[in-house]
Formats: structure tokens, C-alpha cells, sequence
């Protein structure tokens, strides 16, 4: 009775040959994030972690999550295996494999050109000695983003893997996330959240190792915390902005709207904040699609996250494939679902996206969890210039130079010019000695 009070959620539309250009720039952009009141209750958390190290850390754990912590960060291989039902951690499994595949196929040898002859230059892979990785517990504890960070850490070769996640009431951490993280390989568990568990990871505390990297999602505070240690004195790099999670479905005359609202609620359920948008193409029945969004809403048990992510979500309607390629490449979705007849044809005209589903059989969920690839995606428009969690996100590359004397005999005299150009004498004569030059 009381979900039948509610107005059914009617989603806002536009027709994008009917935008001007204002407009268009308007619907493009995000609901903005202002995070300057959470940097100034982040810093002094961060700074207090700096002074005070593990004792912080149970400080806040206790006054946020209000759970007393005996030992921060703990060696995994001292934390006893999680017993779970044998079909759960068969699923888990299947996922494992496929990340673990996925990312494996990623390696990619050393690269060696010789630019001129006896001038020899390479590029090798190195692995980030320790990395933090955070898996948010909140709303919805994701064990699966465990796996997507751990398993290409550990494939990278990283000696330290710390994950952080708050933990439950009883001071245990989720016994899935436990699960991932033994199976992947993760080397410390940091048994704390938020801003405080960033900190103690960028800065290093008696029980937590310091890294050198810290990636994973994570709410306001967490990225808060990231982007301020990553510009401070901690020395630790992140691995992209972050903002709510967001979907894009392009659909055609012959997407069934009960999949198409499926797919949309799927990233609407995550957070009030989240933003899920509709491109249709001509013949998509919109009401249809706008009907089963509200019938199937009301069935979730997180209806009401959903709704409020749906009443900032909106419908573009578009009249070719082209306009609808340029508005999704415009708007650079976190999840692109290409659901048309000949979905495998766009992806030539596709270049914005964190992670794109093609067909009619490809659900964003398989992505989220099982397919192989990485779910940790840039947000917010900044598909338009990072990339997603790979084995990449892991490692360095180093560059690596070695020159015969004939070599030298080759390129130093371009050297010795652009050195006197320059006015840097020593670098001149660190050529022009060897080679008995003037
Ligand atoms: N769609 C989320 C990832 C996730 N979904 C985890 C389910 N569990 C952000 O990419
Ligand atoms: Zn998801």
C-alpha cells in the first residue's frame, strides 16, 4: 500500500538534436561533488593517523565504526580460512579465474629497439613494491571488489599487499572479503575504514606497512583521503579520481525495455548518488522502459537508493547511431551497454568509456563480478582520459639504455651539439672525453 502511494518515477527526457549547446553541457554534467567541507574533516584525521599512527586508527574505528580493535593490521596467513556455503565460494572461484586469466593475458614482454646502430633501448616492467588496496563495507560490503584489486596485485608481483576494510561489528572482517583476499594472495589486512585506514596505509603505522600506491573505490572521505596524501609528504601515489558509479544504455527498437530498466536499476541500486542515463534510438518504447523501471524498483529491497539515484537519471532520445555514439563519447560513462542488433559494428566509433558490454547478452552485472574484466572504472567523465584497474595500475615501466663505442661514436656528436646549445658544459664533456673529442 505504501509503495503504491509513491508517484511512479518517471524519467526525465531530451531530444539531442533539440539541445542547444548550453543545454547539451548542462545534461552532460555530473551532480556536482563540493569537497571542500570533507577535506577539512579529513585532514586532521589524516594528520592525526601521521602523528599517532595504529593508536588513531583504533580511535577512529571506534568512534565511527564502534568496534575496539586490539590489533590494526594483521598477516593474513594468521587470520584462520572463513567457513562459507560451498556454492559461494564456487562462485567466487569462477570469478577468480576469469579475473586472474583476464589479467594474466595483460603481461606484455620487454620492448627493445636498437634507434641507431649500437644505440640499444629497452622498456622492462617493474611491480610496485607495496600497494594498499580498499574495499569499501558501508551499504553493501563487495568482496568482489576484493578480487578485482587483489588478484592483478598479486599477478604484478607486488611483495606487499595491504587491503583495508572496516570492519563488522565484532571487530571480524567480512568472511568473503577474507575469502578473496587468501585465495588472491594479499600479504596484510588492515582491519579499518574510511580516511583513517588511507592514512595509516599512505603513511605507514607499527602494525601496517607503509605503500606506495593505494587504489580501490571508496566514499567521500576515502577519496578524500586519497587525493590529499597523494599531494602531500607521504609519498604515495592513487589510481584515479573518483566520483558515484554511472551507466550509459544505448538501446535500439529491438532492446527488450525489461532488460534495458534491469541494466539500469542495476547501477542505480549501488547509491542515491549514482547516475544511470538512457540513449534510444528511434522505436524504443520509453514509456514501456519507464513502466518496468518502476515495477521493478519496487521490488528491490534497496528501492529506495534506486529511486533516488533515478530522480537525477534521464532518457536522451536520439535519431541515428551517430548522434548517439557522440552523446555516449561525449559524456564518457564509467559502464557502456550497447544493446542493438549489431552492437560488435559500434565499437570502432566508441573511444569514452570505462568499460563497455556489447549485445544483447551482456548484463553490466558480468562485468561487476565474472567475466575477467576490472569493475574499478573512472567515474565522472574522466573515461575521456584514464583507464580502468589493470595489471597496469601495479607496475612501473623503467627505461633502460646501452651503447657499444661504435654506438657512442654514432650518436655523440648530436649529443655534444644539443649540450653546447644548451650551455651544459659536463654534459659535453661526458661524450666528448670518451670519444677524445675537443
Ligand atoms: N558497479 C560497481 C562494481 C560492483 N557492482 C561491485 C557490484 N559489485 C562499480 O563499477
Ligand atoms: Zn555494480
Amino acid at each position: 500500500a505504501v509503495a503504491s502511494m509513491e508517484a511512479p518515477t518517471t524519467l526525465r527526457s531530451y531530444h539531442y538534436s533539440q539541445l542547444s549547446p548550453a543545454e547539451l553541457k548542462q545534461v552532460l554534467a555530473r551532480p556536482r561533488v563540493d569537497f571542500t567541507s570533507i577535506l577539512n574533516t579529513v585532514a586532521p584525521i589524516v594528520e592525526n593517523v601521521r602523528a599517532t599512527g595504529d593508536d588513531a586508527v583504533r580511535e577512529y574505528t571506534s568512534k565511527f565504526d564502534r568496534v575496539r580493535l586490539d590489533t590494526v593490521c594483521v598477516r593474513t596467513e594468521d587470520l584462520p580460512d572463513p567457513v562459507l556455503p560451498a556454492e559461494v565460494t564456487a562462485a567466487f572461484d569462477v570469478a577468480y579465474n576469469n579475473i586472474r586469466v583476464f589479467h594474466q593475458a595483460q603481461q606484455t614482454g620487454p620492448m627493445e629497439v636498437e634507434t641507431m646502430p649500437g644505440v640499444r633501448c629497452r622498456r622492462v616492467t617493474r611491480p610496485i613494491n607495496s600497494v594498499g588496496v580498499y574495499v569499501p563495507g558501508g551499504t553493501a560490503v563487495l568482496p568482489s571488489s576484493a578480487l578485482m584489486l587483489s588478484v592483478p596485485a598479486a599477478l604484478a608481483g607486488c611483495a606487499t599487499i595491504v587491503l583495508a576494510t572496516p570492519p563488522r561489528p565484532d571487530g571480524t572482517i567480512t568472511p568473503e572479503v577474507l575469502y578473496c583476499a587468501k585465495k588472491a594472495g594479499v600479504t596484510h589486512i588492515l582491519k579499518a575504514g574510511g580516511a583513517q585506514a588511507v592514512a595509516a596505509m599512505a603513511w605507514g603505522t607499527d602494525s601496517c606497512p607503509k605503500v606506495d600506491k593505494i587504489l580501490g573505490p571508496g566514499n567521500q572521505y576515502v577519496t578524500a583521503a586519497k587525493m590529499l596524501l597523494q599531494n602531500s609528504e607521504a609519498m604515495v601515489s592513487i589510481d584515479m579520481p573518483a566520483g558515484p558509479s554511472e551507466v550509459l544504455v544505448i538501446a535500439d527498437a529491438g532492446a527488450a525495455p525489461a532488460h534495458v530498466a534491469a541494466d539500469l536499476l542495476s547501477q542505480a541500486e549501488h547509491g542515491p548518488d549514482s547516475q544511470v542515463v538512457l540513449v534510444a534510438l528511434p522505436g524504443v518504447n520509453i514509456a514501456a522502459v519507464a513502466a518496468e523501471v518502476d515495477r521493478q524498483c519496487s521490488a528491490l529491497p534497496r528501492n529506495d537508493t534506486a529511486r533516488k539515484a533515478l530522480s537525477h537519471s534521464y532518457v536522451v532520445t536520439v535519431n541515428s547511431k551517430e548522434e548517439a555514439m557522440h552523446f555516449s563519447n561525449m559524456y564518457a560513462p564509467e559502464h557502456l551497454i550497447v544493446n542493438v542488433e549489431d552492437a560488435e559494428d559500434w565499437l570502432p566509433g566508441l573511444d569514452n568509456a570505462g568499460s563497455v558490454f556489447l549485445g544483447r547478452w551482456t548484463p553490466e552485472s558480468v562485468g561487476d563480478y565474472a567475466s575477467g574484466t576490472n569493475h574499478v572504472l573512472p567515474t565522472y567523465g574522466y573515461a575521456r582520459m584514464y583507464s580502468g584497474v589493470s595489471l597496469d595500475s601495479f607496475q612501473k615501466k623503467m627505461t633502460v639504455q646501452n651503447l657499444t663505442y661504435e654506438g657512442l661514436q654514432n650518436l655523440g656528436p648530436s649529443v655534444a651539439k644539443m649540450a653546447e646549445v644548451e650551455g651544459l658544459e659536463a654534459h659535453r664533456r661526458a661524450v666528448t672525453l670518451r670519444l677524445g673529442m675537443q
